[in-house]
């Protein structure tokens, strides 16, 4: 393609006739920081806009986010999720073989993947989640102020999810900056993403040797999916970077769940006790959590072929930002109370994991997570109180809070 102007390594595009067009940066820290204005507006010009900045589309009504999201056919995975479009450059690292590929190769690594997470896998580790839970929040609640990311919303997941996939080598720091890497890189070549791709060069080779074989146990997750390789339904390498995707997308999400988690219950007190007295509530409360602070903000696509979307021309190699924050407090789509957090709300459909073929593999195990530490909070802590500032931490993906001073009061 002669004279093709690039943009964050993308086709740049005029805008289609008609589209509005706004001119934000979506990536801005201000906004990574306090969406909210962010996604009504977006919501408000259109169910697509044009966004000069990064010469990308953008859409955030929950209608539209949805149709784009699922549509693997016109909107394809396989160029990347980020900005950059692996079909005009080097992508930043070996490509995710589950997230950033279509059908068919796709279909094959999914199903090895969705076995591996499947509901049966995930009923094996719940008591085990459970215990260390309650083990956690019991130390935690005799410590009475804590810092909730660090020693809770991170300390969880590393406590137990690298020994779930039958990691050998655990490193709280490592593993859940290596998920902010991956998220950071997927927006554009702003100070967050340099950051990200600096820090990675450091980690991604300790994050590849623990991918091994030789370094994973005979019984966890990892040895299922390395179970694939034997019978030749993937290749060696293959279980590897599947591995790979586990660490990549199986860390910092569960953290930012179970840290967005507690900010929803330190700042609604009144659906804390809701919780306490019918702890039945607690799945629909995760789902509530996920729907309200949607852990993983923005995901792209990129069109594989001249299309529209709704009714507007969408050209070929056009990248596409699909803000799941913003379709997840839709008014249009769950009231005009979307902006409230409410336990017994039950947002079927919600975008925090998606929707269609590339819909969360890991969602079972990422709610047994969740389940395990409001269950064994609602019944040790009565009271969950800010104890200081708790700001966001801009990810250019990841809704995650930087800091979380809480007092836990005991039950
Ligand atoms: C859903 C997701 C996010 C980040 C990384 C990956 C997947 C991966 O497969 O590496």
């Amino acid at each position: 393609m002669r004279d093709m102007e690039l943009i964050e390594g993308h086709r740049a595009i005029t805008p289609p006739e008609g589209m509005p067009v706004w001119d934000v940066d979506p990536f801005d820290t201000d906004i990574l920081r306090d969406p909210e204005a962010y996604y009504g507006e977006l919501r408000a010009r259109g169910p697509v806009v044009y966004i000069p900045r990064w010469s990308v589309l953008a859409c955030g009504q929950y209608e539209t986010t949805r149709t784009v999201f699922s549509d693997h056919e016109n909107f394809v995975s396989s160029r990347g999720v980020g900005l950059n479009d692996f079909h005009l450059g080097e992508p930043w690292r070996p490509p995710s073989i589950i997230l950033e590929v279509d059908p068919p190769e796709h279909t094959r690594t999914r199903r090895v993947m969705s076995r591996a997470l499947s509901p049966k896998v995930v009923k094996t580790l719940v008591a085990m989640f459970a215990e260390t839970a309650e083990r956690l929040v019991e130390e935690l609640v005799a410590q009475h102020r804590i810092e909730a990311v660090e020693d809770l919303a991170e300390r969880f997941p590393i406590s137990v999810f690298p020994p779930a996939v039958g990691m050998r080598d655990v490193d709280q720091r490592i593993l859940v900056d290596y998920g902010a890497c991956v998220f950071n890189a997927m927006g554009p070549d702003n100070a967050l993403r340099r950051a990200a791709l600096a820090r990675n060069a450091q980690i991604a080779p300790w994050i590849m040797a623990a991918c091994a074989r030789e370094r994973l146990t005979e019984d966890g997750i990892g040895a299922m999916i390395y179970a694939d390789a034997d019978t030749g339904e993937i290749a060696a390498d293959e279980a590897s970077l599947l591995v790979r995707s586990l660490l990549s997308a199986g860390v910092d999400t569960t953290v930012t769940g179970i840290g967005n988690a507690l900010h929803c219950f330190a700042a609604n007190p009144g659906e804390w006790d809701r919780l306490r007295a019918d702890p039945s509530l607690v799945r629909p409360a995760i789902e509530e959590v996920l729907r309200y602070t949607s852990p993983v903000h923005t995901f792209g696509r990129t069109a594989g072929r001249d299309s529209q979307i709704a009714g507007f021309p969408v050209v070929e190699g056009t990248k596409i930002l699909c803000v799941l924050g913003a379709a997840n407090l839709d008014p249009g789509k769950w009231g005009e109370d979307a902006g409230c957090f409410r336990i017994d709300r039950r947002p079927m459909g919600h975008m925090a994991f998606g929707a269609g073929i590339h819909g969360c593999v890991g969602q079972n195990i990422a709610r047994a997570e969740m389940e395990a530490v409001l269950t064994a909070l609602a019944r040790k802590v009565a009271r969950i109180e800010f104890d200081g500032a708790a700001p966001w931490r801009p990810n250019n993906a990841i809704h995650a809070l930087d800091k979380l001073p809480l007092k836990l009061i005991p039950a």
